[in-house]
């Protein structure tokens, strides 16, 4: 593979000698050293939703992947014996389809050496066919649909549980933990949203609940009125739903004007520190209960409180969400790169995959023949006083 900032590094250092060739023999001499003392410049891409709805979201991952190669860069990289400078590329996708797949292909045809994203699973799932038939990796920090890694394709990774397992252990809870009988989903009709609610739906039916209501709504939705008013009438105890913050929080502000009261329960895309202002004071109201896609206790816990620090120092800003994965995955890949002693994709991506003990700040990170992290976890978590407050860790 050509890689175009390996291809513009060697033609700038071309250029060197030709043009100190041109100026007589003592120039000649010094030109050799040239190449020793040039880092190489290897593009990383990240892509994430930086504007819309969820650019909060977005925007945190990002930081994430900005956090990882300033302290590579800092600390500098060595590459088969070459120096590195990292480049992150970051592109946003607007949490569109559409916009997913063309961004992935400015990536590709920059020839980015790898990539980190995208977050939903809505442009992640898309955009790896493009990457897979370039032969770039790509670790989506936050993408949960399991179809993402099921498609046969060798260069798609994943850091967190898939909703497979979140769907699974929501519904459990709901029945056995929050001892929910009649309960209401609701999803976005998003890869993510209407994913988690129906593996949610087949758990919390299999532990004994009774469905009483299913509806759906969108991502950009505003206004939930008439499927609230419809859930309303079936009286249920606890309301699913399948999507993100930003619809999440206008829902339980529009269940408070109704009335309704039961416990509110969703995935990771509602699990963030936004949701507190997006849903005012009716969290509270309706008891609001989620699940993040990493195991937060031990050693996972310290390295995330440590890097909720820095993350804070570094840019003046909170943690969202999935920003400790997204640092995990940008470092992991580049590690990858250094014991593959390469940036070459073809090179360095069987080491990626073969990845069995790498110690991130969320914890150990193995991957299984799917790309998919190994033994999983979630933390489940609810809100109080304005917080975040951590419930259980369920492997
Ligand atoms: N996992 C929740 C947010 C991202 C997604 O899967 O669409």
């Amino acid at each position: 593979m050509n890689f175009g900032s390996i291809t513009l590094n060697v033609l700038a250092l071309t250029a060197v000698a030709t043009v100190l060739s041109a100026c007589g023999k003592k120039e000649q001499a010094a030109a050799p050293a040239a190449p020793a003392s040039a880092a190489l410049v290897v593009k990383i891409g990240h892509v994430g939703p930086i504007s819309g709805a969820i650019a909060h979201l977005g925007k945190d991952n990002e930081m994430g992947a900005r956090m990882a190669i300033d302290e590579l860069n800092a600390a500098g990289v060595t590459i088969g014996q070459q120096k590195v400078t990292l480049e992150l590329m970051a592109e946003d996708d607007a949490a569109d389809p559409k916009q997913g797949t063309a961004v992935a292909q400015k990536l590709v045809d920059a020839k980015v050496a790898g990539v980190i994203g995208h977050l939903n699973s809505g442009t992640t799932i898309p955009a790896s066919k493009l990457y897979s038939d370039a032969g770039i990796p790509q670790i989506s920090p936050s993408a949960t649909n399991p179809k993402y890694t099921r498609q046969g394709y060798k260069t798609a990774f994943r850091v967190v549980a898939d909703d497979v397992h979140l769907g699974s252990t929501l519904g459990k809870y709901a029945v056995e933990n929050l001892k929910g009988k009649n309960v209401a989903v609701i999803d976005d009709r998003t890869a993510y949203g209407q994913g988690v609610a129906e593996e949610f739906t087949k758990a919390a039916e299999a532990a004994g609940a009774k469905i009483v209501d299913k509806q759906f709504t969108n991502d950009k939705a505003t206004d939930f009125n008439a499927i609230l008013t419809s859930i309303k009438g079936k009286k249920p105890d606890v309301v699913f739903f399948g999507g993100m913050d930003a619809v999440a929080g206008p829902m339980l502000k529009q269940m408070k004007s109704l009335g309704i009261k039961a416990n509110f329960m969703g995935g990771d895309g509602i699990c963030t520190a936004e949701l507190i202002k997006l849903a005012g004071d009716a969290i509270g109201e309706s008891q609001v209960y989620c699940a993040e896609a990493g195991g937060v206790e031990g050693e996972a816990k310290v390295g995330m409180d440590k890097f909720r620090t820095d993350f804070k120092a570094k840019f003046n800003i909170d943690v969202q969400l999935y920003a400790p994965y997204v640092y995990d995955a940008t470092k992991l890949m580049v590690a990858a790169m250094v014991k593959a002693g390469s940036v070459d994709p073809a090179k360095y991506l069987p080491v990626l995959a073969a990845t069995s003990d790498y110690k991130g700040v969320t914890g150990p990170i193995a991957f299984d023949e799917k790309g998919d992290i190994k033994n999983g976890a979630l933390t489940l978590f609810t809100y109080k006083g304005g917080k975040r407050e951590q419930l259980a860790v369920v492997r």
